[in-house]
C-alpha cells in the first residue's frame, strides 16, 4: 500500500506555503537575516508544535513567518516544498500564500510573489511539476484590508488563479468578505475559502451562497447538515480535506474518527492534502498513508482520491486531461 500511495500521481490542492517552513530552513533564514527566534534547537521547535485548536497553531505559524524577508527567502521556502513534491510524485500543486502576513511587516507584495513564482518556474523546468497560486485573505483582518491586498495583486493578476480565505474561522464568517470576493471575481480570480474547519455548517452555506466558492477547503462540519451535503454534491464542488491537520488541531479526536470515508460514501468529492506539513507531522503521502490505515481505505479509494485531485484542480480542461 505504501508503494501504491507513493507511486500514484497526485495533485496537492490545499497547501499554505508558509506552512511548509521546516525548522531547519527557519533557523538558516533567521540566521542570515539576523532575526532571533524564541527557540534554540530544531527539537525545541518541534516540541512547541502541540496545538489545542486552530488559534494555538496560527500564533506559532505567524511567528515563524516573521523571518521571511527577501525574495530569496520566499524562493528557498517554495523550492524546498516543490522538491518534496517531486519525491512524492505530486505532479501538480495549487499553492496558497498569505500576502498580508508579510505586507503587515513591510515586506512588499512583489517580493513575496516574485520569489514564489521564480521557484515555481524553476521547478516546472527542472522537476516537471506544474503549479498555480491562490492568494488568501486573512479573515481575522478587515474587509478593507483585504481590498488593499486585492489592489496590490493586480499587477501580478496573470500569475494568480484564485483567491482564498484563511486564518481564524470562528467569529469571522464568510459574509464579512462578500464585497471583496465580488471584486475578486470581477478581476477574474476564482473564489475559494476555508469553511467548516472549526466553524459550523452555516459558515459553509455562506461560503457557497455569498462568496460563491468553487471548492471548499476542509468542509468537515458540512457533515452536520444533510441538506448542505446534498447541495455540495449538486454543485459538484470538491472538499480539500487535510487529515493530519485535523488531528493536530483537534478538529477530530483521532484519525479513526475522521469523516473522510463517510464523506466519500455520501458521494462528496474529496481530496487529500497536507495543509501545513511542517507543523502537522507529514507531507501529502503521509496524509494518504495514515488516513488509509485508520479507515482501512482500499486501493480503489486511494485511486479515487488521487483522481479527484486532478479532476478538481483549477487547471484548464485540456491540461487536466493530460493527467486523467
Ligand atoms: C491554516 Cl489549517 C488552517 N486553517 C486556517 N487558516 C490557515 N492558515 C494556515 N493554515
Ligand atoms: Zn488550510
Amino acid at each position: 500500500m505504501e508503494a501504491f500511495i507513493k507511486g500514484i500521481p497526485k495533485a496537492e490542492l490545499h497547501l499554505h506555503i508558509e506552512g511548509t517552513f521546516e525548522p531547519k530552513l527557519m533557523f538558516e533564514i533567521a540566521k542570515r537575516n539576523g532575526i532571533s527566534i524564541p527557540f534554540d534547537s530544531v527539537e525545541e521547535i518541534e516540541k512547541a508544535y502541540q496545538f489545542d485548536c486552530l488559534q494555538d497553531f496560527l500564533d506559532i505559524y505567524y511567528q515563524g513567518a516573521r523571518v521571511l524577508l527577501t525574495e530569496q527567502d520566499f524562493y528557498d521556502l517554495t523550492y524546498s516544498y516543490l522538491e518534496k513534491c517531486a519525491e512524492q510524485n505530486v505532479r501538480h500543486t495549487e499553492i496558497m500564500f498569505d500576502p498580508q502576513t508579510h505586507t503587515e511587516r513591510n515586506v512588499e507584495f512583489k517580493t513575496v510573489i516574485s520569489g514564489i513564482l521564480k521557484a515555481c518556474s524553476d521547478a516546472e523546468k527542472r522537476l516537471g511539476i506544474t503549479s498555480l497560486l491562490i492568494m488568501s485573505f486573512l479573515r481575522h483582518l478587515t474587509e478593507k484590508e483585504a481590498f488593499i491586498t486585492l489592489e496590490e495583486s493586480l499587477p501580478f493578476k496573470k500569475h494568480i488563479k484564485a483567491v482564498g480565505l484563511d486564518s481564524s474561522e470562528k467569529g469571522n464568517p464568510p459574509s464579512k468578505f462578500k464585497h471583496v470576493f465580488e471584486a475578486s471575481v470581477k478581476e477574474g480570480y476564482i473564489p475559494l475559502a476555508h469553511a467548516g474547519e472549526e466553524g459550523d455548517a452555516d459558515y459553509v452555506w455562506e461560503a457557497l451562497d455569498i462568496l460563491k466558492i468553487k471548492r471548499i477547503d476542509h468542509g468537515n462540519k458540512a457533515m452536520q447538515d444533510e441538506k448542505l451535503v446534498e447541495e455540495i454534491i449538486r454543485r459538484n464542488i470538491a472538499l480539500t480535506v487535510c487529515p493530519l491537520s485535523n488531528k493536530a488541531l483537534q478538529v477530530v479526536p483521532d484519525l479513526q474518527n475522521h469523516p473522510l470515508k463517510k464523506m466519500m460514501n455520501k458521494g462528496l468529492k474529496v481530496t487529500v492534502n497536507s495543509d501545513d506539513p511542517a507543523y502537522f507531522g507529514g507531507q501529502v503521502n503521509q496524509n494518504y498513508l495514515e488516513i488509509q490505515k485508520a479507515l482501512h481505505l482500499s486501493k480503489q479509494d486511494i485511486y479515487e482520491l488521487a483522481r479527484n485531485s486532478f479532476e478538481y484542480a483549477l487547471l484548464e480542461e485540456d491540461t487536466k486531461r493530460k493527467y486523467l
